[in-house]
Formats: structure tokens, C-alpha cells, sequence
């Protein structure tokens, strides 16, 4: 045995983190359903460190030192099943298999029992940052055994990417599929903040009239600001790219039918059934959802509603002001989306009994990743101080921001829907917020609707216990049914 690590699976993402451990002084085993991938990698990247090629998993397992350690970088579903199986059949107790694909939870939490069984250790690692941030340094959140997080913890921190700090975005999240949640969540998070900065782009863009260069230029400067984070970055880099083949701006030549690979949706049901409401994310995948929908965008264009074209008459107003004001929304907005999602952690760690630290989980997206952004540091902060135990709206830092963003957060919603452009991020976070705010909710309405048409019940405010009224018998009396 001559590796302290392998890699099963050399996509794209495999490939990379291979490199990345080999460039980091582990020696790698490596291996590939088809061989070619590997043959590929050798060729191209042999000379960057020590790789074991491997033919065939017992080759792969018989590579590699024991107690052993495998990374699976396979397709997730049926694929990954297929690998974890074939190499359970050659691992002995006390290995581990990680499988750092993009799995749904509830399988990790299967598999991991299974392989429990079998005395393995299994390892739901959540990697983020694409591949670029596989090779160079991503955002990893394994969730399983302490004991097989003591092993892993040294060969992960050398590849892990580092924060400014120097920290390494990497950590222990939880046991089972905890880190394989809250890497769902954080692409559920990145769902709203890119569409969040969609529907930004589309108010200066059809609202105010501003070509993508100057949205772009708009963009660079925000990255100066609150907002200071890779996706408002490479948005400016986006709107500030011409088509090779027309020469207009890219943005333009581009087809607006958004695609998704389901880690979005998976947070959104997960957050049904958890019943944490997810507005911002929920709103953004249906806004890629409505995006794609052909038929009805088609039918839409042939046989058009009356109403508002979009553009937004400035009045005294100067355009600068304006775009301060969305910026304003686009801040309030994105506190409540990452808000809702880490709303959306604490019930499942409530619910999956992980034990989660959420202010270190803000740090290990400080870098790496695709949500990578300044203010990661101060949802650490605000963790740390017990002040977002709630919710992070609460933590003072950020309620004085969404504070002094409000009164432009509500201008622009107002203004969306006056015009007629959709902002259903921004609008439903307002919504969110101001349902929070109520110190009444028409909710009673509701059960008041519910008790008299299915005997729901309802709760009094004077008194304890389940009442219902007698809605079909005359004189209508109210009873009490339970305590
Ligand atoms: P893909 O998701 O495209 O999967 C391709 C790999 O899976 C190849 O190595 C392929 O082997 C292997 N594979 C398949 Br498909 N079926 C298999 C089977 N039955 N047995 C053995 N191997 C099988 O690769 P990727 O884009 O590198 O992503 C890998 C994982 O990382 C995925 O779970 C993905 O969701 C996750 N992820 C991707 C990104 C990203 O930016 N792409 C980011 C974060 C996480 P073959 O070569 O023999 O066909």
C-alpha cells in the first residue's frame, strides 16, 4: 500500500481535487469506471505530485494505507450507490469512504447507517467552489464520526481554501448528512443571491434604461461596499463581456432560460417539510422555474396583458439616488434570505440532532465557495454572540442595517410593482419581514375559516385549551374540545 488517500471518479471535480491533494503532498490513488479519465489525468497532470493509478476498485483499495481513505466524486444517486458498494466489498473495518458529491441528505443519512454496519465509516462531505475551487482551494463540510474527522482533518485543511485570516474552510459539521444539508442550503442561499442580483440588473436594465456596461460599472463599485462578495463580482465581469461572434454584450446574446441542477429545489422541500419558511429561496427557484417555462412565456408574447412597460420615471430624482435605493434593497433582501436559510439549519439540526456551529459554518463560506462574501464575517459574529440564536435579523449589526435600508427596500418594491417589473426576491423578503413585524396576523382569520369548515379548532387569546364553535346548529355555541 502506498497511498494515504484515494479519489474515486475523475470528472471534472474529481480530477481537481486529486491535484489538489497531490499538490499538497499526499500521495493520491486514483481511479475511473472508465479508464481513459485516469490515463487523462496522468498524462496531462502526472508530474504535479504522486498519483497510483488504479484499474480496478480491489486495485484501488489494495493502493491505499489502512485504515483507509476514499473520496467518491461520482454523479450523485444511483451512481454513487454503485461505487460506495463496490467498495464496501474490499474495505475492512475502521476505513473510510467520503463522498464528496452533491447528495441528497437523506441518502447520506441511509448509507451512513449501512455502512455503520459494516464497521466503515461513512463521510457526507458537501464541496463547494465548482472546480476551479476543487483544484485551487474549496469550501468543504463533512459531516460523520468524530473519529473519522480526526483522520480526515489533516489531508482536508491542506487543500481546504483558506480564509483571509488564514483560517481553513473546512469543518466538522455534524454527524450523517449534516454536512451534505448545509451544502444544500448554501446553494439554495446562492439561488436567491444570484437572483437577487438579477432583479437588480433587470430594474436598472429595463426600469432605468442602462446599458450592461454601465450596470456593470455599477456592479464593480457595489463590490466596494456591504455587498462585497464573488457573485457581485463576477456579475460585473458578466455584464461587462462582449460575444466573441456579434460583439454586443454578452448578456444580450444569451438565451433567459435559467437552468438548475435540483440542490435548490431540495432545499425548498426540505424547508416545507421542516416548515421553516425559505421565501427567498423558494421565490428564486420559481423565478428559474417561470423562466424556462417556453409554452406559457410563448403564449404571453402572442397574446399579450395590457399594463406598464417597466420603465420608471425618475421624476426629481436622479438616477444615482435610485440606484442607491436598489442597492439598499438588494442588501435588506439578501440579510433575509441568508436569514431564512440559516433558519433552515438550526430546525434540522433541531430535528436530525446535529450539533452545528453555526458561527463557525459562516466562517468556512468566508472563502472557497460560491457565497464567498465579506459580510460571511459578520453572520460569524453575530453567531458568536448568541445574538442570532433567533434569527440573524435580530443580531444588532444587521437589524440596524435592514433598518436603514427600509424605507428604500419598500420605495423600490413599490416601484417594481407599480412599473411592472417582477422582484419576487425582493418583494416577498419584504413581505417576510413586515409578517414578522405584525403583532397581529390575519392567521386568525384563517383558523377561524378552518374551524368552521373542517372543525379545526382554534385557540383563544383570554383562555387555554381547543375550541370550536357549533357552526351548523342553531344558536352556534362555542365548546370547549381539548386542553
Ligand atoms: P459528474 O457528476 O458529471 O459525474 C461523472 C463521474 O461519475 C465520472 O467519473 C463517471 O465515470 C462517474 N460515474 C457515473 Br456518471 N456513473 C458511474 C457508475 N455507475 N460507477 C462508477 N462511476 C460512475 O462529475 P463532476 O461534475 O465531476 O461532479 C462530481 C460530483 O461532484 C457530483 O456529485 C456533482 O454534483 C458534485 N459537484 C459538482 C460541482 C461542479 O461544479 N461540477 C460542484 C460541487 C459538487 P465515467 O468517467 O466512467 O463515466
Amino acid at each position: 500500500a502506498e497511498a494515504n488517500v484515494g479519489v474515486v471518479g475523475l470528472a471534472a471535480m474529481g480530477a481537481s481535487l486529486a491535484r489538489n491533494l497531490a499538490r499538497h503532498g499526499n500521495r493520491v490513488a486514483v481511479y475511473n469506471r472508465h479508464y481513459s479519465r485516469t490515463e487523462h489525468l496522468l498524462d496531462d497532470y502526472g508530474d504535479e505530485g504522486e498519483f497510483y493509478p488504479a484499474k480496478t476498485v480491489k486495485e484501488f483499495v489494495d493502493l491505499l494505507e489502512r485504515p483507509r481513505t476514499a473520496i467518491i466524486m461520482v454523479k450523485a444517486g444511483a451512481a454513487t450507490d454503485a461505487v460506495i458498494d463496490e467498495l464496501a466489498e474490499y474495505m475492512e473495518p475502521g476505513d473510510i469512504i467520503v463522498d464528496g458529491g452533491n447528495s441528497y441528505f437523506k441518502d447520506t443519512i441511509r448509507r451512513e447507517k449501512e455502512l455503520r454496519a459494516k464497521g466503515l465509516h461513512f463521510v457526507g462531505m458537501g464541496v463547494s467552489g465548482g472546480e476551479e475551487g476543487a483544484l485551487l482551494g474549496p469550501s468543504m463540510m463533512p459531516g460523520g464520526s468524530d473519529a473519522s474527522w480526526e483522520r480526515l482533518k489533516p489531508i482536508l485543511e491542506s487543500i481546504a481554501a483558506k480564509a483571509d485570516d488564514g483560517e481553513p474552510c473546512v469543518m466538522h459539521v455534524g454527524e450523517n448528512g449534516a454536512g451534505h444539508f448545509v451544502k444544500m442550503v448554501h446553494n439554495g442561499i446562492e439561488y436567491a443571491d444570484m437572483q437577487l442580483i438579477a432583479e437588480s440588473y433587470d430594474i436598472m436594465r429595463r426600469g432605468l434604461g442602462m446599458t450592461p456596461d454601465e450596470i456593470g460599472d455599477v456592479f464593480a463599485r457595489w463590490n466596494g461596499t456591504d455587498l462585497d462578495s464573488y457573485l457581485i463580482e463576477i456579475t460585473a465581469e458578466v455584464l461587462h463581456k462582449k460575444d466573441p461572434q456579434t460583439g454586443k454584450p454578452l448578456v444580450d446574446v444569451i438565451l433567459d432560460h435559467a437552468g438548475m441542477k435540483g440542490t435548490g429545489t431540495w432545499t425548498v422541500q426540505t424547508a416545507l417539510e421542516l416548515g421553516v419558511p425559505v421565501t427567498g429561496i423558494a421565490e428564486a427557484v420559481f423565478a428559474r422555474g417561470l423562466s424556462d417555462q417556453t409554452a406559457l412565456r410563448d403564449k404571453a408574447q402572442a397574446d399579450p396583458f395590457e399594463g406598464p412597460d417597466g420603465h420608471i420615471e425618475l421624476g426629481v430624482e436622479t438616477r444615482e439616488a435610485f440606484i442607491e435605493r436598489i442597492r439598499q434593497a438588494l442588501y435588506a433582501s439578501k440579510i433575509v434570505a441568508y436569514a431564512q436559510g440559516f433558519n433552515e439549519i438550526s430546525r434540522a439540526a433541531e430535528t436530525y440532532g446535529w450539533d452545528i456551529d453555526m458561527a463557525h459554518l459562516a466562517r468556512i463560506w468566508r472563502a472557497g465557495c460560491i457565497i464567498r462574501a465579506k459580510f460571511l464575517d459578520r453572520i460569524s459574529e453575530a453567531f458568536e454572540d448568541g445574538a442570532a440564536d433567533v434569527s440573524l435579523l435580530f443580531a444588532p449589526y444587521f437589524k440596524q442595517g435592514i433598518e436603514a435600508s427600509e424605507s428604500d427596500w419598500r420605495h423600490v418594491v413599490a416601484t417594481t410593482a407599480e412599473v411592472g417589473l417582477p422582484a419576487p426576491v425582493f418583494s416577498s423578503s419584504l413581505a417576510y419581514f413586515d409578517g414578522l413585524r405584525a403583532r397581529r396576523l390575519p392567521a386568525a382569520l384563517i383558523q377561524g375559516q378552518r374551524d368552521l369548515f373542517g372543525a379545526h379548532t382554534y385557540r383563544r387569546v383570554d383562555q387555554p385549551g381547543a375550541w370550536h364553535i357549533l357552526w351548523a346548529e342553531p344558536g352556534q355555541r362555542e365548546v370547549r374540545m381539548a386542553d
